[in-house]
């Protein structure tokens, strides 16, 4: 009897489309209530509705599922589906898009929209068709900046100190140029190496400097914003084949309506997060950038690779 109300059950559920979800399991570092991770949620639940429950994306936060390196690595097996990785770490898979981690790149902010939301942002999204990946879109990660135990003013106090950089070669150039040294490492390592000592700064924007809890140990915050590193969020392009072309347009429109709420989630976290830090006792201090920013000049001889489009950039108005 038990047995008989069970298919039943099923079978109706099948009926009206609720059976079995595809479930796609995406990856974040940051944890539950940052932006980019609400932005992918709700971009689940816009594909959830619009398929009538055929996909469902779960979010894995806080880097359970590894770190950036690692979780690209499996979404181009589709071992899992998706990951919101930031671009610089993506560029060792795929060079050309590393042309956003160049320090100083972008006038201000709108010219930074202008590019990734342009010919040139549209052309390094496709172009990660090249490794096994679909690039759906790129969200907003502010700018970056330096973060210290001992207080940075002006580039000559960065001299011989160690800074944690992301995995990608143009950062370490840009630690070098500055008189630091860079130490590629992951995400989830900074706090414990910061907090030890074996580095003594790192950089980021300040939802990451606030969330992941490192203004407790390098308390000295210099907003010298050398780079606007975008995030991204990629789709395994094994995955991506299987949907029907209704299916890729449904994803597409969600992950388009999901940037306009990452965007307005970012702008409220960064202001957030900069008064917590100084709450919890952190310094901010506003360099004169012009300083950081000729001595960055050097890393742009050491990429030829990215001449071409650098002038492409510069010339988006
Ligand atoms: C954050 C990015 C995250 C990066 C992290 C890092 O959102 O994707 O992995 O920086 O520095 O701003 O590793």
């Amino acid at each position: 009897m038990k047995r008989l109300l069970v298919v039943l059950l099923v079978s109706a559920m099948f009926a009206v489309g609720l059976a079995a979800p595809i479930v796609l399991k995406s990856a974040d570092v940051h944890p539950d209530g940052y932006p980019t991770v609400e932005a992918v949620k709700m971009m689940g639940r816009i594909i959830e509705i619009m398929t009538n429950g055929k996909y469902r994306i779960e979010v894995y936060t806080g880097g359970q599922l590894g770190d950036e390196k690692e979780t690209i690595e499996q979404t181009i097996m589709n071992a899992i589906q998706m990951t919101r990785v930031s671009v610089a770490p993506l560029q060792t898979f795929y060079d050309p898009i590393g042309v956003f981690a160049m320090p100083y790149l972008f006038r201000d902010e709108e010219h930074y929209w202008k590019v990734l939301e342009g010919p040139i942002g549209e052309e390094l999204l496709k172009g990660v068709e090249k490794i096994g990946l679909v690039g759906l879109c790129y969200y907003d990660a502010g700018a970056r900046s330096f973060y210290t135990r001992k207080p940075v003013q002006k580039p000559e106090d960065l001299k011989g100190m160690k800074i944690r950089v992301q995995m990608n070669e143009v950062m370490v150039a840009l630690m070098q140029a500055l008189g630091a040294t860079g130490v590629p490492m992951a995400y989830a390592e900074v706090y414990t190496a910061l907090q030890t000592g074996v580095v003594d700064g790192a950089e980021n924007n300040p939802p990451s400097y606030y969330t992941a809890r490192h203004f407790e140990v390098a308390p000295y915050y210099c907003l010298d914003e050398h780079t606007r590193i975008p995030e991204i969020l990629l789709i395994s392009k094994a995955f991506w084949d299987k949907l029907t072309p209704e299916e890729k347009l449904i994803f597409k429109t969600a992950a388009i309506a999901s940037v306009q709420y990452e965007k307005y989630l970012w702008k409220k976290m960064e202001e957030e997060a900069l008064e917590a830090v100084q709450k919890g006792g952190a310094k901010i201090f506003k360099p004169d950038i012009s300083a950081f920013q000729k001595l960055a000049q050097a890393v742009y001889d050491k990429f030829p690779q990215y001449k071409d489009l650098i002038k492409r950039i510069q010339e988006v108005k």
